[in-house]
């Protein structure tokens, strides 16, 4: 891929936007690389959690191209924009853990893929902002809608109706990040999350993910029978009973993701 690292080792994947000329700004084939990974990610059963993260220590990513943008004629537009939002909706739709490491700016498209993610840690010279409406537009690839159910209507609006910028310490305090560090720190707290996730079983992470994600979007009751079923997919899984036997036999367990 031309615009992305990956490397995946020990069932965690690793990818890094890397165009930090541009501070990871979104192109065109970003996004197309990017949508096309989310899909081999997702299919990819050797892969228990998924990690990513902007090249260099400024960026995250600064949304869009807004160069590359400039010069997309009328008719590009729909391809163009069809592509940021696929790519950022498919980055959701990962059915493994996603962790968002965001070492700087995310602007825009660049902060919807960090609220696609499940989780959000962040150096402590991360900003964040949904600054479409300065620039004539506004959040088009789920920054309306995952931002609010993510933080609450009033402050998604807040940020999105003033286009405002937010330091880490304010994303820390209305909850857009579990967690602020300085940035000589991220990659010690990167291996914490994926030390804790490492002891848990991958089913159980994918089947819990899947009951948020469809439970957040129905009533209680259509919900709890989400949950029901996603439960019932962990009740025979092998991993179930190796947590029982090595709790009975006082050790840590060997999950297979089965
Ligand atoms: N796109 C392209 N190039 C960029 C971008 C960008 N988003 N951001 C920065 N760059 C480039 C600059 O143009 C500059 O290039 P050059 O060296 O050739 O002049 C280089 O990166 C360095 O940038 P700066 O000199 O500006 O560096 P600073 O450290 O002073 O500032 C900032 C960095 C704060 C990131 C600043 O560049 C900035 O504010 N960028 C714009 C951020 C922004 O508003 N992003 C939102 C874009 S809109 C969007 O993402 C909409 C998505 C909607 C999807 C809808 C689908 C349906």
């Amino acid at each position: 891929m031309n615009n992305l690292l990956v490397d995946i080792k020990g069932g965690v994947a690793r990818v890094t936007i890397n165009r930090p000329q541009a501070h990871n700004a979104l192109s065109k084939e970003t996004n197309e690389e990017l949508q096309e990974l989310a899909t081999e990610l997702a299919n990819n059963s050797d892969v228990r959690v998924v990690l990513l993260r902007g090249a260099g220590e400024k960026s995250f990513c600064a949304g869009a191209d807004l160069k590359e943008r400039k010069g997309v004629s009328a008719e590009e537009t729909g391809p163009y924009v069809d592509a940021i939002s696929g790519a950022i909706h498919a980055w959701a739709r990962i059915p493994q853990p996603t962790i968002a490491v965001v070492n700087g700016y995310a602007f825009g498209g660049g902060m919807e893929l960090a609220i696609a993610c499940d989780i959000r840690i962040a150096s402590d010279n991360a900003v964040f902002g949904l600054t479409e409406v300065k620039l004539g537009i506004m959040p088009g690839a789920g920054g309306t809608q995952r931002l609010p159910r993510l933080i609450g209507v009033a402050a998604a609006k807040e940020l999105i109706l003033l286009g405002k910028r937010i330091d880490a310490e304010r994303a820390l305090a209305i909850g857009l990040v579990s967690a602020v560090v300085p940035t000589a720190e991220l990659d010690a707290a990167e291996e914490r999350l994926l030390s804790d996730i490492a002891g848990c079983a991958p089913l159980s992470l994918r089947m819990a993910k899947e009951a948020i994600d469809r439970g957040v979007e129905v009533g209680v009751e259509e919900g709890l029978r989400i949950e029901r079923a996603c439960y019932e997919r962990t009740l025979f899984s092998d991993d179930r009973n190796e947590g029982l036997a090595a709790f009975a036999e006082k050790r840590a367990p060997r999950f297979t993701g089965r």
